[in-house]
């Protein structure tokens, strides 16, 4: 019985394995959490980054995930954190100490395999000396991985390419037709 109840457990592990595998271009569901959820200046703030498949919840693992904080509203000097991979795979941790008191904009900056995508999350920084917040923000978003257009000059080559084909095979065409019909003359 017990034998049968293991292989009755090996089958479904390699079922959920073969489950768990990502596919290219299938979104990716990501939740980010900000512990505390309103820093004050100088506090250090904690985000942790999960990052799953939307429908297979395999983990994107191997990712760079970059947080950059910037203030709105006027320009200064961003900070920034390179989370570091965590857990299961698909969890990116890292740490930021923020500057100045107001809104600021979180960009999560998700790099993969030469794909990528971008997600802003709204957070305020308190006074220094402000009460202490111990709420954690969290958000769940969803987005799809993308690549880079190709590069103009690449683009401006293919074209080329392409019409010269084009013009080669009408020319060979022609003359087909050509030849033909002085055969059948
Ligand atoms: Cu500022």
């Amino acid at each position: 019985m017990s034998r049968v109840l293991a292989m009755f457990a090996a089958t479904l592990m390699i079922l959920l394995g073969a489950r768990l595998a990502l596919a290219h271009g299938e979104p990716i569901r990501g939740e980010a959490s900000l512990t505390p959820a309103q820093p004050r200046v100088g506090e250090e703030a904690r985000i942790v980054v999960s990052l799953h498949g939307g429908s297979s919840g395999a983990p994107l693992e191997g990712a760079e995930v970059k947080v950059v904080g910037e203030m709105t509203g006027h320009t200064m000097t961003p900070v920034e954190a390179s989370l570091v991979a965590e857990g299961d795979g698909g969890q990116y941790s890292g740490t930021l100490r923020f500057t100045m008191a107001g809104p600021w904009n979180l960009r999560l900056q998700i790099a993969h395999q030469g794909e990528h995508a971008e997600q802003v999350i709204a957070m305020t920084v308190l006074e220094e000396e402000g009460q202490r917040d111990s709420s954690t923000l969290r958000q769940v978003f969803s987005f799809t991985l993308e690549g880079d257009p190709p590069p103009y000059p690449l683009l401006v080559l293919g074209a080329a390419g392409t019409l010269i084909v084009g013009l080669v095979t009408i020319a060979i065409v022609r003359r087909g037709v050509a030849a033909a019909s002085e055969v059948s003359r």
